[in-house]
């Protein structure tokens, strides 16, 4: 039996294409909704994370996961049955007459181009969405430095103003000869003495600079990564889901030097009433440490190592 490229091609990439792209948006549909509400598996995928960003996100990545799944098993299947059945011990004789074949290239040519508009349609969409900083209802002010974070809240809870490096227990885990097992200590290096402080169902907008090198923040819970770079100011913007407060924890994702692994984030997500009280708590310390200085109320600027009161 003879068989040419022409051949194989002709017979199954045509009527397979349009019945792929079926499939592959089935499983999608399948896959999410059999993930909606769920972590990861197992830790072997992404997050799915309690923001509609994150969510977004991990939509796409299963989108375009199904679409290469599909795309292999045809692709392979196809490969792996034409070995087996015409192979040269079943009297296979190859066909070298048929070199080119227009209609083959055409049709090799618009699936693929089918297939990756169909991609590109959903990740525009989704980053447009996220770059949407619109309508947002608290603004925080995000310095990066070696190795630990400023957050300045600015709007109704402006004057909060702290840093938030890498908690004690950790850090006293990680000197050489410490004499301390990190199995020991909770969370470590994903740890803050100061957390930043958000609400649930609200808009935050991160405005990210920093005052050394470049840092990265990154809260994959959020779907939320940005660079810090020293003179400019990028936005980024999550709102959490309501009834997913919580600790969440990210860590920097720039190589920014020696310390780079020692200055996680972690944010403590709250409900819009309890962080009304914790912004009022802060305006009070920080009311209350001015009065005792003597000064003009001033913002509560923490030292590293110092903590807020709770
Ligand atoms: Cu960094």
């Amino acid at each position: 039996m003879s068989v040419t490229r022409g051949d194989i091609d002709d017979s199954t990439s045509r009527p397979r294409g349009s019945w792929a792209r079926g499939l592959c948006l089935a499983l999608a549909t399948a896959g999410l909704a059999g993930k909606a509400g769920a972590n990861t598996s197992g830790g072997m995928n992404l997050p799915v994370g309690v923001t509609s960003l994150s969510q977004n996100i991990y939509a796409l990545h299963m989108q375009v996961f199904w679409t290469c799944v599909v795309i292999a098993v045809l692709v392979f299947g196809v490969m792996i049955y034409a070995l087996v059945k015409f192979r040269h011990s079943q009297g296979a004789i190859p066909d070298t007459t048929m070199l080119h074949s227009t209609k083959v290239e055409i049709i090799w040519t618009i699936i693929p181009v089918l297939i990756l508009v169909g991609l590109a349609i959903p990740a525009a969409r989704g980053i447009l969405f996220m770059e949407d900083m619109r309508n947002s209802q608290l603004s925080v002010r995000v310095t990066a430095y070696q190795w630990k974070w400023q957050y300045q809240y600015m709007g109704a809870a402006k004057g909060i103003n702290f840093f938030s490096t890498l908690a004690r227990s950790s850090n006293f885990a990680r000197q050489l000869h410490s004499g301390i097992d990190p199995k020991t200590v909770p969370n470590y290096l994903l740890d803050v003495d100061n957390p930043l402080v958000i609400p649930s169902g609200t808009k935050v907008r991160l405005l990210l600079t920093s005052q050394d090198v470049i840092h990265a923040w990154w809260v994959p819970d959020f779907g939320a990564k940005r660079s810090a770079i020293p003179g400019f100011v990028n936005e980024l913007w999550f709102t959490v889901d309501p009834g997913k407060e919580g600790v969440y924890r990210g860590q920097c994702a720039a190589l920014c030097g020696r310390d780079h692994g020692f200055m996680p984030i972690v944010v403590d997500v709250r409900t819009p009433d309890d962080f009304k009280k914790w912004v009022e708590e802060q305006k009070a310390a920080v009311k209350q440490a001015s009065t005792h200085a003597g000064d003009e109320p001033r913002s509560a600027q923490l030292l590293p190592g110092q903590s807020l009161p709770h």
